[in-house]
């Protein structure tokens, strides 16, 4: 060693290993208009396939015509329903146990929907195929509003049903009806409720939404008859369930279907199911023997593909009037569209709903869903949320808002009084979760403190007064939020897709010269994987994350593994990743040992290689080691340095976090002003500090959109009311609030390298700050709950209904 041997720490910072705020290496293609998106997906003699939909929401097709459409130059088939029975495809099995329509057969059951796919030369050609056909319908009448699904008198949707008494999930009780779910002690449950000196009952809705990826759904299925082999690129989040479900239903063994994801701009939950676009582009080229490509556009993105949320939960919670919660009791009335379509887990019928209660310590709950059928468009997916996580979230933190409210008592109190406290970890929930780590009142007080809590409330109280006294027209809201998600789906125990444990995975290969690629079964769609995987595997084996190579999305070379969402994706695949990273170390000390010629165990790990005990000048970096892998490994190992993991976990990861948002509300014109938004983020260890404020500014962003004006309406007759950009809320920079961010640590117990996912908890966390904060700023004129999402126009409304403008 001479004054030239780095230092550790020069050491340590030369990996850009975890802790790291590493600039992300995909930006590099991202921003210089490099990146590979499946719509530059080009083949020799590639064909454009595009829908004829329904304008009506109900109604049965008397006759579909397509011999005009097949006289369009260029159009070569227009694929039915009829057409697709022949190969026995005209329904398909979702996610949740139901069958879906790939084309509409015999009716359809929301406006929209897939009637017949035309393949042209081109797009151009295709849609003036689509104008060429002639469908007659006859209008049934629509069924739109949930609460009316199951009345007596209420029309049949889903005429494939008659008769069914059971549904994947248990009994139906009316032919509207897909599942009724409960979990919890319901006995238990109401004896809390009839002793409770305190309770409030609500009828909490979050309104259904859509994600909006800048790139919509689509594919490229190209099949090669010759070789028997379809290949399918695709906006996939989850490549090898795809291609699993590809050999399922097609029957062509799994080894000879290729599915790759290229890169994906944005999925955000819309690109986890599958669409009847896939399955018409695959029949399409099997059939035409061309490869067919499938691009959706905004519209139709919009009202078909994955809607989010459209929970009607009616939530009572029971108190002390010292303000201590004693039971929860909530109802959700859940609108499924015309399909079950919904993304969860196999076995969970409303996702992990049942961690609605929280972050307080309930002795007892229950929880009932009723899961029904409406005229609407299928999907249920988990928009930025693991599984029905976010209506859970917003479902209990306005109602302690609303027990607050008629306590008398301060938000920010109630919950400190009955937040889980940090030795009750790890916490058994009543409803049945084991949450692994927290220490939620240390978060709540930072978060406080950060923004002079006491102060505000002081503001406010002075501000109401000049309300009433006709001094101002603007009204303060502070919204206080603290949630706990759980993610990391998950423990094969109780997590599998159509049978398949969700279990994840990682592969590492590393070359001679002491650089390597590693690739997994997740599939990034902005998150920044290249760059944080990278960073994982430089902390665990001491290669420079710039010499490790991260590869998704290829199901021919990535192992096994069931994608990303639910923010599952550090808490599965980030597991697997240190594993086998661990694996490849344990292999690289045994060579070292060698090298070194000493024992093994007389041998410590420092920062990029292994040191003798004792006699810190024989050391052997990990890159001698990468070459001696290949030329010197001792008698009897075998040459080489690769492992593969798969990481089945054993909880799921519970991080949470405090949010507040204060709002000044103008009533005259329903207008409001955020004057400042601040997260606090517990995720446990961090893996990439700026990847992760860089997380939450997005995830607040898309809760600040549905919280404050995103939504997917109909009218009475089921026409799509937020089917454009037009009518459907995507704040710009103009809109967007400034965020702070914040964060604590506190890792999670079981996971190797003690990291929890995050991506999401900023929309879980997000949605009922700023719904708290609308509500709390109207809540001292005597409002207990206004509806999301709070637009201009619905502020203005309530502040009408409350009597405070004309
Ligand atoms: N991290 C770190 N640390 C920690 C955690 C985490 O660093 N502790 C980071 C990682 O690595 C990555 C991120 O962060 O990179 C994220 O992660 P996570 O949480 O694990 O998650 P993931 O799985 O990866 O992802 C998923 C998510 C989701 S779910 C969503 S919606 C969204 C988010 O993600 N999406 C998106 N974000 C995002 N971003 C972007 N850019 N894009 C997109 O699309 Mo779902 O269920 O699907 O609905």
């Amino acid at each position: 060693m001479n004054d030239m041997t780095p230092t550790r720490e020069q050491r340590e910072a030369r990996l850009e290993g975890m802790g790291c705020k590493r600039k992300r290496v995909e930006d590099i293609r991202f921003t210089q208009g490099k990146g590979n998106y499946v719509d530059d997906v080009k083949l020799p003699g590639m064909l454009h396939g595009d829908f004829v939909r329904s304008p009506h929401a109900h109604a049965r097709i008397v006759s579909i015509d397509t011999e005009k459409a097949l006289k369009v130059p260029g159009v070569l088939a227009v694929i039915t329903a009829e057409t697709l029975k022949t190969v026995n495809l005209a329904w398909m099995p979702t996610l949740a146990g139901d069958v879906q329509m790939v084309l509409a057969d015999g009716k359809v059951l929301f406006q929209n929907q897939e009637v017949a796919f035309v393949v042209a030369t081109d797009r151009y050609a295709a849609d003036d195929g689509i104008a060429a056909v002639e469908v007659e319908y006859e209008a049934l009448p629509p069924l739109i509003d949930p609460f009316t699904s199951m009345d007596a008198d209420a029309p049949v949707l889903r005429e494939d049903l008659a008769g069914k008494t059971e549904g994947a999930h248990g009994p139906r009780k009316h032919h509207n009806h897909i599942f009724e779910w409960t979990v919890g002690d319901r006995e238990l449950t109401d004896a809390a409720f009839a002793k409770a000196d305190v309770t409030i009952k609500e009828m909490i809705s979050y309104h259904r939404t859509h994600p909006s990826p800048l790139e919509t759904c689509q594919c490229v299925c190209s099949f090669d008859k010759i070789k028997g082999e379809l290949t399918i690129w695709g906006t996939f989040q989850a490549p090898h369930v795809i291609r699993t479900v590809v050999a399922l239903i097609s029957k062509i063994p799994e080894h000879k279907i290729h599915v790759i994801a290229p890169d994906i701009g944005g999925g955000f939950g819309n690109k986890v199911g599958a669409y009847p676009g896939y399955i018409c582009a695959a029949v399409a080229t099997i059939v035409i023997g061309k490869p067919v490509k499938w691009v959706e556009d905004r519209m139709e993105n919009l009202t078909t593909t994955s809607f989010a949320r459209d929970y009607h939960m009616t939530t009572e919670i029971a108190a002390t009037k010292e303000g201590k919660v004693t039971g929860l009791r909530v109802h959700v009335l859940a609108d499924h569209g015309a399909f079950d379509a919904c993304a969860d887990p196999s076995k969970w019928p409303a996702g992990f709903m049942n961690i609605v209660t929280g972050s307080y310590d309930f002795p007892v709950a229950h929880l009932a869903v009723d899961g029904v059928y409406t005229n609407k468009a299928p999907g249920g997916v988990a928009y930025r949320c693991s599984f029905r996580v976010t209506e859970a979230a917003y479902c209990i933190e306005r109602g302690m808002d609303i027990l607050a409210q008629k306590l008398g008592m301060d938000p920010a109190e109630l919950r400190l009084k009955n937040f889980i406290k940090a030795e009750q970890f790890p916490y058994h929930s009543a409803l049945g979760w084991e949450y692994d780590s927290g220490d939620y009142h240390t978060a709540m007080k930072k978060g406080m403190e950060t923004i002079e809590y006491a102060g505000l409330r002081r503001e406010q109280a002075a501000k109401r007064e000049a309300f009433q006294r006709g001094e101002t027209r603007e009204i303060m809201g502070i919204g206080v939020s603290f949630f706990t998600e759980i993610v990391g789906a998950g423990p094969s125990k109780n997590c599998d897709i159509l049978g398949i444990a969700m279990f994840d995975s990682c592969e590492i290969r590393l070359h001679p010269t002491g650089a390597g690629i590693a690739r997994m079964g997740t599939k990034s769609q902005g998150q920044g994987h290249e760059t944080t995987w990278a960073q994982i595997i430089a902390t665990e084996i001491g290669i420079p994350a710039d010499d490790i190579m991260v590869e998704e999305g290829n199901t021919d070379t990535a192992p096994y593994g069931l994608g990303t969402y639910g923010s599952r994706s550090t808490p599965v695949a980030g597991a697997a990743i240190a594993l086998a990273a661990r694996k490849i170390r344990a292999k690289a000390q045994m060579i070292a040992a060698y090298l070194l010629e000493v024992h093994e165990g007389d041998l410590e790990w420092d920062v990029d290689g292994f040191r003798v005990k004792g006699l810190p000048e024989k050391y052997k970096s990990m890159k001698d080691i990468c070459w001696a892998a290949y030329n010197s490994v001792p008698p009897g190992m075998e040459p080489g340095l690769e492992a593969v993991s798969y990481y089945d976990p054993p909880n799921m990861t519970y991080p949470f976090g405090a949010y507040f948002c204060v709002m000044d509300i103008d009533v005259d014109t329903g207008v409001y002003k955020i004057r400042r938004f601040y997260a606090l983020d517990d995720c446990g260890t961090r893996i990439n500090p700026m990847i992760i404020e860089g997380q939450v500014h997005g995830g607040l962003t898309e809760a600040f959109a549905i919280a404050m004006g995103q939504e997917i309406r109909y009218d009475a007759t089921g026409n799509v009311l937020g089917g454009s950009f037009m009518d459907f809320f995507i704040p710009t920079a103009v809109e967007t609030p400034h965020w702070e961010t914040d964060y604590t640590v506190t890792p999670s117990p079981h996971h190797p390298i003690g990291a929890k996912g995050v991506g999401e908890s900023p929309n879980v966390g997000g949605v009922p700050a700023f719904s708290n904060a609308v509500n709390d700023a109207f809540s001292f004129l005597g409002s207990t709950h206004i509806q999301m999402p709070h637009d201009f126009w619905r502020n203005w409304e309530a502040a009408k209904r409350l009597g405070v403008t004309g």
